[in-house]
């Protein structure tokens, strides 16, 4: 899939649905999300005053039910809101605000199904699409450790599975074994060496899934989707300041936020990097993110769920890679791609940091274990 445009007349008829005041007076396509369509609108009061705001269509082909996505966004947020307020926090910059439409939704569905919804666009905040020091890893740690301590009370029986089976790592893998077999576009002969690298470790994807399906593993409320750009920075203090992307947000293991953050932002590249000389996995800023993530936690991890931590880090690298290349495989149907061959390039470097961790595994263990202490 492509990024869409959007005309200001058609952004003028949807956002007119939203309890909104103002003229619209510009719209540009905004971030760098796989997923949903992206962008920032500028309203303008009668006054003169000016206010933006983000813009987004929620992707209806993966997201089946956005009405239930949207109630746990709101109901989320609203918990997230009075936490932060108790703490003396400020709920505006530090959570999404999801404006409701003029008849009390939550979004608005267009004529083609289009379901649309918007969010005050948090002024003063930086997005990194790569980490830039080990400071703003670290304090993107805690602010994920934390946020999953926040949401340690909410009740999970209120939230709706958004995907199902989205982080089920044994399912990942047989969705990849039926694209592999189907091979639509004729694709599978030439990723030979990547199919083989993902089906020869087959035998681990269900290592976290079977500790949770025991009762060893905690199910907690996760984020499910933690990579570097879904958090907003303080432009001044470069503070996380807010946690977004709220759309993943189900019952889950620590381990799929930890682990995501780290296949994202402890490599050494971009996650489209096509040069693999440059794609490893970096020491020092998987310690510092779990020392970070460790933190914002406080002590509320069980002893086995830190010990994974390493595990969780390789299962979800290599899971995404997995999904990446059963992407590939089926026509690039998911994720948006901007180039030929996007979504195999991603696979290959999600795949050279499972081979770069597997060599660095002791390490991991250790940086844990000493973090942990
Ligand atoms: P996707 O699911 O496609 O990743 P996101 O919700 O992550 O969509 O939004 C895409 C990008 O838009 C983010 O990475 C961020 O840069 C920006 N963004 C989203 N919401 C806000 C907001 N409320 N304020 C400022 N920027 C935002
Ligand atoms: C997608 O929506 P975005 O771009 O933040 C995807 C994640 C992947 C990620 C890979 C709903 O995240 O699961 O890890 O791309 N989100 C969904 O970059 O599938
Ligand atoms: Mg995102």
């Amino acid at each position: 899939m492509s990024v869409k445009q959007l005309q200001l007349d058609t952004a003028e008829q949807i956002v007119s649905r939203f309890a909104l005041e103002g003229g619209l007076t510009e719209v540009c396509p905004y971030g760098n999300g796989h997923i949903n369509d992206t962008f920032r609108f500028t309203c303008e009061a009668s006054g003169g005053a000016r206010k933006r705001y983000i813009l987004q269509r929620i992707n209806h082909h993966i997201f089946r039910k956005p009405g239930e996505l949207m109630e746990n966004i709101v109901n989320v947020t609203a918990y997230l809101r009075s936490v932060i307020a108790s703490a003396g926090g400020d709920p505006e910059r530090e959570t999404l605000r999801v404006i409701p439409t003029r008849d009390g939704g939550h979004c608005y569905r267009d004529e083609e199904d289009g379901c649309w919804r918007i969010f005050p666009f948090i002024e003063g905040s930086i997005c990194l699409e790569k980490v830039e020091s080990a400071k703003d890893f670290y304090d993107s740690a805690v602010a994920f450790g934390n946020f999953q301590r926040m949401l340690a009370d909410f009740p999970a029986q209120k939230l709706h599975e958004t995907i199902p089976d989205f982080h089920h790592t044994p399912t990942r893998f047989r969705a990849l074994e039926k694209a592999a077999r189907a091979d639509v576009c004729g694709r599978a002969a030439g990723v030979e060496a990547e199919l083989a690298f993902a089906f020869a470790r087959g035998g681990e994807a269900s290592v976290l899934t079977d500790l949770l399906e025991r009762g060893e593993l905690p199910l907690r409320v996760t984020h499910n989707d933690t990579k570097l750009n879904n958090i907003l920075f303080d432009e001044v203090s470069r503070k996380a300041l807010c946690i977004i992307d709220l759309d993943t947000i189900m019952p889950g293991l620590v381990h799929y936020d930890f682990g995501d953050s780290i296949r994202f932002g402890a490599s050494t590249g971009e996650e489209d990097e096509t040069d693999l000389g440059r794609v490893e996995l970096d020491l020092s800023l998987f310690e510092a993110f779990t020392e970070g993530y460790l933190k914002g936690c406080a002590g509320s991890l069980t002893e086995i769920e830190a010990a994974l931590l390493p595990m969780g880090a390789k299962l979800m690298t290599y899971e995404c890679g997995i999904r990446f290349l059963t992407d590939y495989l089926e026509g690039d149907t998911y994720f948006k791609i901007h180039r030929k061959g996007h979504n195999l390039d991603r696979a290959r470097t999600q795949f050279k940091l499972v081979a770069d961790m597997e060599e660095k595994w002791e390490d991991m263990c250790a940086i844990v274990k000493r973090c942990n202490q």
